[in-house]
Formats: C-alpha cells, sequence, structure tokens
C-alpha cells in the first residue's frame, strides 16, 4: 500500500493506492479501480475497504481518494459543494492517468460518491471503463430542488445560511450548488457497462433511483441486496461478489 497527496488547485487529497498481490498478464499493466467514499465518509469505512480487497484479489488495483472536506483530505466539511466533489475525482482520474502500470480505468464511488460517479461518468465517458455506483445519493439533487435534505426542511429559494448536524453544520453553498445537477444527462451520456449495487433496506437512500438509473442507463445492471443496509452492514460480501462478477 502507497499513502500520498494528490494535488487539486492548491487543496491536497489524500489517497492511497492497494495493488492486487499479482499482476496476472505479460503487459506488466492491471486495470485501476478509484473508490470513493460518501457524504461524512472516509477511505477507512468497513464498505470501503471490502470494495478495495475485493477488486485486489481479481487483480484490479484500487486508489481511495478522499474528496473536499472529508477524511485527512484538505477543506473543511462545511464548504463542500458537489462541484468541488467533481473537480477533485477529475484531478484523480488525472492522478490515474499518469500511472504507467494501468491498463483501463473505473470509477466506483458509495452514496454522494455514486451520485459523482455518475456524474463523472457522463463527463469522463473516454476515460472510464465503467462505472460502479454504491447505493448512490441521486436524490441529492431532487431534494435541494424541493427544499429536503438530511431529514430537514427548508425554502429552496430562500436558501438558509446553513444546514445544521448534530456535530457540524454545511453551508449553503451545498444546496445550491446540489439544486443545479441533473443527473439525467449524464445518465444519458455514459454508454458503457454501469453496476449499481444497493440494499434493499437503505434507510438513508429510496431504492427507487437505483432502479430508475438501471432503466435510463444504456447498459446497467442493479443488483439489489435483500434486508441490507445503506453503508452494506449485513452482506458486505454479496456486494463484493456483484463487484467481482461485473468486473470479470
Ligand atoms: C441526505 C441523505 C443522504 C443528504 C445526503 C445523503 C445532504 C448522503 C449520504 C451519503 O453519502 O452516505 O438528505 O443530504
Amino acid at each position: 500500500m502507497k499513502e500520498f497527496f494528490i494535488e487539486n488547485d492548491g487543496i491536497r487529497l489524500h489517497a492511497k493506492l492497494d495493488m492486487p498481490k499479482t499482476i496476472q498478464n505479460e503487459t506488466g499493466k492491471c486495470p485501476l479501480v478509484i473508490v470513493i467514499h460518501g457524504f461524512t465518509g472516509h477511505m477507512e469505512e468497513n464498505h470501503i475497504v471490502a470494495v478495495v480487497e475485493a477488486v485486489n484479489d481479481i487483480g484490479f488495483a484500487a486508489l481511495r481518494v478522499e474528496m473536499y472536506g472529508h477524511g485527512k483530505s484538505d477543506g473543511k466539511f462545511e464548504n463542500h459543494t458537489l462541484y468541488k466533489w467533481v473537480t477533485n475525482a477529475l484531478a484523480a482520474i488525472d492522478y490515474a492517468k499518469t500511472l504507467d502500470f494501468v491498463s483501463d480505468l473505473y470509477l466506483c464511488g458509495h452514496s454522494q460518491g455514486g451520485l459523482l460517479t455518475m456524474l463523472v461518468g457522463g463527463m469522463r465517458v473516454d476515460d472510464l471503463k465503467a462505472l460502479i455506483p454504491l447505493s448512490p445519493a441521486w436524490m441529492i439533487p431532487d431534494g435541494a430542488r424541493q427544499g429536503s435534505l438530511l431529514g430537514q426542511s427548508f425554502d429552496p429559494v430562500h436558501v438558509p445560511d446553513f444546514l445544521e448536524m448534530d456535530d457540524r453544520r454545511l453551508n449553503r453553498d451545498y444546496i445550491l450548488v446540489a439544486q443545479t445537477i441533473h443527473v439525467e444527462d449524464e445518465i444519458e451520456r455514459f454508454r458503457g457497462p454501469v453496476l449499481i449495487v444497493q440494499g434493499d433496506k437503505d434507510e438513508a437512500v429510496p431504492l427507487e433511483y437505483a432502479q430508475r438509473a438501471e432503466k435510463l442507463y444504456a447498459n446497467a445492471r442493479l443488483v439489489v441486496v435483500p434486508g441490507d443496509t445503506h453503508c452494506f452492514d449485513y452482506h458486505p460480501e454479496i456486494m463484493t461478489a456483484a463487484i467481482k462478477e461485473f468486473l470479470k
């Protein structure tokens, strides 16, 4: 494992690169999966580490990157927005493209990182072979437009300065940015394979969004994990088995 920072316009993004035990071909190259956490998340969460181990198992490298205001990356949580995360994810892809050993590039993200995966997938169609949104939080832009996020109601036209959370708060720019995002446009632009995985007891993101995404993507498959939660607390092995099968 290699730990380092990726520079992105003066912001340092904390990253870890985990290589597979063996590279199984003559070229010495292997595919790489970029793995991104969700809202308030980080790269050491169980479900993120499970994805890394699963892809390493089948000969893929994994690059975990923590986005603005999360984990050990720069930036304050309250000032993060989806635009900042999009910029960060583009920098992560650009970094991955500089690695000589990489054959194909894949993007995988959980929840808000899954939403990010869908957005950036539409932007970097030529760089990304396939997308893996896990429990993608595609309802965030709708919630921001309707005045409902984090279980709180607000006026979507006169957005409050902050949304208060238990131990922190979220700047209004987060909401204003989310209101401008139309994920359908980026779903339409990505024509490659997409694997969506979500538990049917997800307490944070309605499963209907994943079902709609599966229909809208040109080439998507949704694997529903029976009885599982937003972070795959009960059946991470079903989530990782779906990823392994998809990548093989
Ligand atoms: C919300 C529900 C879920 C929300 C964000 C999330 C900002 C993101 C969850 C995650 O990334 O795990 O209302 O509002």
